[in-house]
């Protein structure tokens, strides 16, 4: 048995939280109990292969049990109070063909967001940033484009760009948009570490979202990526306006793949004005950023060994707000004052978020595995040592 949290002493008296669909203290019960058995499939990152209707029930759980089985699980396959730290810089910025509703970098969007559209930076300027992203204490590093895909012409550039940065003894990300099975093998002989490529929601609301790409074109790259043997990392935009069942449909994908992605950013929309789904969110509302801190401790309960990644959205969060996602499972970030067009936290605050937290970076190297106890919060025993990934 994988050791998963169980809670032996339901409560019949426990309040059903307003935003879950009749959930009661069996429920719990036998719900984790049915977890704990699917469980002990997992293994070498391939997710725990929960139906949509076990997903439904985890995010109806009551908060805390939710957060208590995420951390339970997280501490399983990581070292307890390590996060990865990345930076993220923006290679080429703007006037993308794509029509993502949600972003600043579509040229479709450029007469209402006013963006200031920039070429290709040269390559010595992003081999200073990655200087001072590692000097900083991150691990990895990450580019973004704001192209459809890549071109001919644009592939030595990036190729050159994965084999300097590396060369810094940092792990690299790219983010470039739709990649052909050539593209991402030529990515891969240079070394790239991860490929990042949103599924961003449910196969359902995609439409509402983009219209200039399918979510089934989406898959092929993330399969052509998988099949480079470069790291697939992959997730989605909470409070977009999608529903709860489009949530459950987004974890469900990842749990469809040969393979569940080793990297999931969960971003918090960042409405921006001027795009449409920024438009429509800051006129009727933002989601509670409680269901996007569900959907991080479902997504690390479904994926136990991938790197769970608050991303986009952290800026306007509390230090509450943030330590409620890294008990929910999350144990990655961006760190610097920005991500590819938006702000994010400053590096002070982090800094100091960190050392409140009591939060250590994990380093690049990769390190010897560790012991780590494995607490079962409801009665304090330390139930069992297992061995961190
Ligand atoms: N063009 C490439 C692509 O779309 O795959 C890479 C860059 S794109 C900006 C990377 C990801 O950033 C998107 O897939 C989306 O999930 C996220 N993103 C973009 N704008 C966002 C926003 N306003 N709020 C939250 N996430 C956002
Ligand atoms: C991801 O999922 N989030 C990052 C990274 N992958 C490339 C991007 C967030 C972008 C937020 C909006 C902006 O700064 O333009
Ligand atoms: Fe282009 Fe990526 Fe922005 Fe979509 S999310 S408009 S593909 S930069």
């Amino acid at each position: 048995m994988a050791g998963l949290l169980s809670i032996s002493e339901p409560n019949a008296n426990s309040q059903t939280p307003t935003n879950t669909l009749n959930h009661s203290a069996n429920a719990t019960h036998d719900l984790l109990a049915a977890l704990a058995t699917d469980a002990t499939t997992v293994n070498s990152n391939m997710g725990v292969k929960h139906s949509r209707e076990q997903i439904a029930q985890l995010f109806d759980l009551p908060l805390m049990d939710l957060l208590l089985q995420a951390q339970t699980v997280h501490r399983q396959h990581f070292t307890a109070n390590e996060v990865q730290i990345s930076t993220l810089l923006s290679i080429k910025t703007g006037n993308c063909p794509e029509d993502c509703g949600y972003c600043s970098q579509s040229g479709h969007h450029r007469d209402t967001t006013n963006l200031q559209a920039e070429k290709r930076i040269e390559v010595d300027k992003v081999i200073a940033a990655a200087k001072r992203a590692k000097a900083s204490g991150s691990s990895r590093f990450c580019m973004g484009a704001a192209w459809k895909h890549p071109s001919a012409k644009d592939m030595p550039y990036v190729v050159e760009l994965v084999k300097e940065v590396k060369a810094l003894g940092l792990e690299t990300c790219m983010t470039l948009g739709m990649l052909d099975t050539e593209q991402a093998a030529q990515l891969a002989d240079a070394g790239l570490d991860y490929y990042n490529h949103n599924l961003d929601t449910s196969r359902r609301y995609y439409e509402q979202v983009v219209s200039t790409r399918s979510y089934d074109e989406r898959l092929d790259t993330i399969t052509n990526v998988r099949n480079s043997g470069i790291s697939v990392c992959s997730g989605n935009i909470v409070g977009m306006g999608e529903s709860r069942d489009d949530r459950i449909d987004w974890v469900h994908e990842l749990l469809k793949m040969p393979k569940a992605p080793e990297s999931i950013p969960v971003n918090l929309l960042v409405p921006i004005k001027g795009t449409p789904i920024g438009d429509k969110v800051l006129a009727e509302g933002e989601l509670s950023v409680l269901e996007w801190i569900r959907t991080i401790a479902v997504t690390r309960i479904c994926c136990p060994t991938s790197y769970v990644r608050l991303s986009a959205g952290r800026e306007s969060l509390s230090d509450a707000e943030q330590a409620l996602a890294f008990m929910g499972g999350a144990n990655s970030f961006f760190y610097g004052d920005k991500l590819l067009t938006t702000g994010n936290a400053s590096q002070s605050s982090d800094n100091r978020l960190m050392r409140e937290l009591g939060l250590t970076a994990q380093f690049a190297a990769p390190r010897a595995p560790k012991q780590v106890p494995v607490m079962d919060a409801m009665n304090g025993h330390q139930s069992q040592v297992v061995l961190a990934e």
